[in-house]
């Protein structure tokens, strides 16, 4: 449980080899474009390095591991990148949650679980990554600039959300002059949807129901849903980003059922609500604008009502808005 800062960090890879990175659960492009740059630059400067993530990864982000083969050998030393919490390793928490001895980490709600920890605000895990190749004297070359790019943008909504710092926009120049193809990586994230998604986004937002006097917006997105549409999981990511873009609207809820029954709970929120504010009451969190939280063993109807609850106590406790 040591923090460190990205020299100190750099120094420790230096002396490391033989090392596995973690990426979270139900990845994303940060956490996934991290772990592909950072891979690639320890491999450049010579290392034995590769990734694991314990669910299955979307096809939208494949390229991010295009010209990485495997390697096989026995991991020396584990690393995780934008894991907040060790639960969030989904089904590698056994097998790694007690063993990993480097976290790297950008969000405020890090719970420290590794034995040494460089947790810095930014704007997405692959900011720090940017960094550290750059302490490292690691080459970027036009593969992993694309993976660093594909994090910032996708924890940014794009570069539009509140998070975007003049260093975001720094760190996104410099990977554009470092071959980064932003144009292509942006219509692939932002504006390419499948049939069957734009379907299943119709059924979700049909079912969209307001509480708080309009304040709280809520989605639900059964399993059903991907039954009768075809779509993947992965391609209804973006729906949590809906409800908080209707007028008047300061927290969105988006509410997923898993597989197995779990509810997972996407919340954003506008200011001056918090959405970690409300996750952090039922054992979750992350940004004070996106955070999530997770239920099982109640109906998605029960976990729907809950946060409803939740949500009218936080905005009474913001005063009259
Ligand atoms: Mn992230």
């Amino acid at each position: 449980m040591t923090g460190l800062d990205c020299q100190r960090v750099a120094g420790l890879l230096q002396a490391w080899d033989d090392m596995l990175v973690l990426c979270h659960a139900s990845p994303d492009g940060d956490t996934l474009g991290a772990a592909s740059a950072l891979v690639r630059g320890l491999r450049a400067l010579g290392k034995r390095a590769d990734l694991f993530c314990a669910d299955p990864i979307d096809p939208k982000f494949h390229f991010l591991f295009a010209g990485l083969g495997r390697e096989h050998f026995t991991p020396a030393h584990i690393l995780s990148v934008d894991v907040a919490d060790p639960a969030l390793l989904g089904e590698a928490e056994e097998a790694y949650a007690g063993c990993v001895e480097l976290a790297i980490d950008h969000h405020s709600s890090h719970k420290d679980f590794a034995q040494y920890q460089w947790v810095e605000p930014a704007a997405a895990a692959c900011e720090l990554v940017y960094r550290l190749l750059g302490a490292l004297g690691a080459p970027i070359d036009k593969a992993t600039a694309d993976c660093l790019y594909t994090g910032v943008a996708t924890d940014t909504g794009c570069f539009r959300y509140s998070n975007v710092t003049p260093g975001t926009l720094r760190v996104a120049a410099g990977l554009l002059e470092l071959g980064a193809d932003a144009a292509a990586i942006n219509r692939a994230m932002f504006e390419t949807k499948s049939r069957a998604q734009v379907q299943a986004e119709r059924l979700v937002m049909a079912g969209m129901r307001f509480s708080c006097g309009g304040r709280c917006a809520l989605v639900q997105v059964p399993q059903a849903i991907y039954r009768e549409t075809g779509a993947r999981e992965g391609e209804l990511d973006g729906v949590a980003a809906l409800p908080r873009q209707i007028e008047g609207v300061l927290v969105g809820v988006t509410l997923k059922e898993k597989p197995d029954g779990t509810i997972k709970a996407s919340l954003r929120s506008n200011p001056p609500a918090s959405a970690c504010a409300i996750c952090e009451k039922f054992g979750g969190g992350g940004h004070t604008c996106a955070a999530g939280c997770s239920f099982s063993g109640i109906t998605m109807e029960e976990a729907a009502r809950r946060l409803e609850a939740a949500c009218q106590e936080h905005l009474r406790g913001l005063g009259p808005l």
